[in-house]
């Protein structure tokens, strides 16, 4: 039997890893039937908010966009979305960028189905556009090798313009593939496992991450990455990018 007192979850002041064996479920208003876990948000000290949902046959996830923009990854499954007077059946892979006032559905789901959610404050850069919604696939994004390394795969799921100030991209690693070098950065990240397992060093710690895992990185908070296992480890990752980097 497990022992009910451990946990892989941390967090601490610059990065958390949030595994399921912690989840407790939160009730969203609008969202409707289904089971939200609240990954990661503000009262962590981040400037995102990932969710996971779970949907059941009868689930409505329903609302409009405000400050924030959305981004909405179905993990596995299927469902409806309609966003922007558009209607798609969304399956695993898929996904669509719902911008700053704009009015969303998803419903009609196999039961079972998930969807990762990320959610940003838009800042809107003079001379460019808000972003369109916008309609993608996993499947169809090319992932070229990640700073020449065949062992590492990066695919960029939104379009490299100066109107979006975040990215969501799929980082792929053959097992032994590791980040060239630890990174320090500005940028934060909120991530989730698709596939795999490994070892992340977060702010010199080092943790076993494996598929379903989440994790946070505050910008500044040093990270590195090996994939161990006998398949690739994949992640789902949200960083902020594109605008003037200080208020000074
Ligand atoms: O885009 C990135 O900063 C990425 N290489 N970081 C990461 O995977 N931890
Ligand atoms: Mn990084």
């Amino acid at each position: 039997m497990e022992i009910s007192a451990l946990t892989r979850s941390v967090v601490k002041h610059n990065h958390a890893v949030i595994s399921p064996d912690g989840y407790i479920n939160s009730r969203v208003p609008g969202w409707e039937n289904c089971t939200v876990n609240v990954i990661i948000n503000e009262q962590m000290g981040a400037n995102l908010c990932q969710t996971l949902v779970t949907l059941n046959w009868n689930s409505l996830i329903g609302g409009t966009t405000k400050a924030s923009q959305l981004f909405v990854y179905v993990i596995c499954g299927r469902c409806r979305a309609a966003v922007g007077g558009r209607s798609e059946m969304l399956t695993t892979g898929q996904f669509v960028y719902i911008p700053i006032g704009k009015d969303y559905t998803f419903d009609k789901p196999e039961p079972g189905t998930q969807l990762l959610t990320f959610h940003k404050v838009y800042e809107k850069l003079d001379g460019y556009d808000v972003p369109p919604v916008l309609f993608g696939d996993a499947a169809s994004v090319e992932g070229p090798t990640y700073l020449g390394d065949p062992a590492l795969r990066l695919q960029v799921l939104l379009p490299d313009t100066l109107s979006f100030d975040m990215a969501v991209n799929i980082f792929t690693y053959d097992p032994g593939g590791h980040l060239p070098f630890v990174e320090t950065h500005i940028m934060e990240h909120g991530l989730i496992y698709l596939q795999g397992q490994g070892v992340y060093m977060l702010d010199k710690d080092w943790y076993p991450i494996k598929k379903g895992d989440s994790i946070w990185m505050a910008p500044y908070c040093q990270q590195w990455f090996t994939a161990m296992g006998k398949e690739p480890a994949v992640y789902l990752y949200y960083k902020n990018v594109n605008r003037f980097p200080t208020t000074i």
